[in-house]
């Protein structure tokens, strides 16, 4: 099915991004936000990271200061394959039907992740491409960031920098440390040009590979919760690990297989696998 007019794709290739209202509908946006409540309440239980991925990380990811009264429940790596609700947005709903336009007909899933920054929180994620985590044989990948919450100003929304697709793939390596996020001096320039992109929840963020994008902290009394999926043309071939392997990757989400592999000329080093739950521990402890 068709989601996308013309304008909205052009406005994609342009920007490097792009928002698209009511991406799923109100049932099922429902579903996702009780699914995670859920979550957030089981996570009262744990005094640390719990749960276990399919490579025996932990699943659910606490952020520092997380008790039963006030629960810091930041990233839910892999939820797809312990909820009909996630697997569903992820597999067959109008994020699907978007990405079949952008990057079809033939789509796979890669790799998908919750994060939520909960009121006062001190999660952010630095300036980053996703395409240096994810090295793949061509860079036809989008990551979809569907909100769950209402994203506001105050609420540490996703902030962009359009048409930076277009421009070189930044290294996540400083001084032989993989830092998961660019070098200082871009970042400052990030900060001075950054588009912030808020929304209804039930939106979601298409974002290119190669946009440079980062978030502060939520700075407000309100949750922003994102459940973050990456897809991939079907003919893009992945040239390192997952970083959050998922028995459903490769998965064919729209079209069909067809075995090939297409190619575009680039070089950059190789991503660190995180060895902890997330990358935010990348990001703030880099080894
Ligand atoms: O959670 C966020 O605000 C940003 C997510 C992000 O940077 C990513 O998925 O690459």
């Amino acid at each position: 099915m068709t989601k996308l007019s013309d304008v909205q794709k052009d406005t994609f290739w342009k920007d490097g991004y792009l928002i698209v209202e009511n991406a799923v509908d109100q049932n099922l946006l429902e579903a996702l936000q009780q699914e995670f409540n859920g979550w957030v309440d089981e996570s009262r239980n744990h005094t640390e990271a719990f749960g276990e991925m399919i490579d025996g990380r932990p699943r659910f990811d606490l952020e520092a200061g997380h008790n039963a009264q006030s629960p810091g429940l930041r990233r839910v790596n892999s939820p797809v394959e312990v909820s009909k609700a996630y697997y569903q947005a992820m597999a067959d709903s109008g994020v699907t039907d978007c990405l079949a336009d952008l990057i079809g007909p033939n789509v796979k899933y890669h790799h998908s992740k919750i994060n939520s920054k909960l009121p006062h929180g001190s999660t952010q994620v630095k300036w980053h491409q996703d395409f240096p985590f994810t090295p793949h044989s061509n860079d036809d990948i989008i990551t979809a960031l569907l909100l769950i919450d209402d994203v506001t100003v105050e609420n540490g929304p996703l902030e962009v920098i359009p048409g930076s697709h277009k421009g070189d793939i930044h290294g996540l390596w400083h001084d032989g440390v993989f830092t998961g996020a660019v070098a200082d001096k871009l970042a400052e320039k990030c900060r001075e040009e950054a588009v912030v992109c808020t929304a209804n929840a039930g939106s979601v963020c298409l974002m290119h590979t190669r946009l440079l994008h980062g978030s502060a902290a939520n700075k407000s009394d309100k949750p922003r919760t994102l459940f973050i999926t990456v897809y991939t043309a079907e003919d893009a071939i992945p040239c390192s690990h997952n970083p959050v392997p998922s028995k459903y990757q490769g998965l064919i989400v729209r079209g069909e297989e067809t075995n090939k592999i297409r190619t575009i000329a680039y070089d950059m080093q190789l991503p660190q696998m995180p060895q902890t739950v997330s990358f935010f521990d990348q990001q703030i402890n880099p080894e």
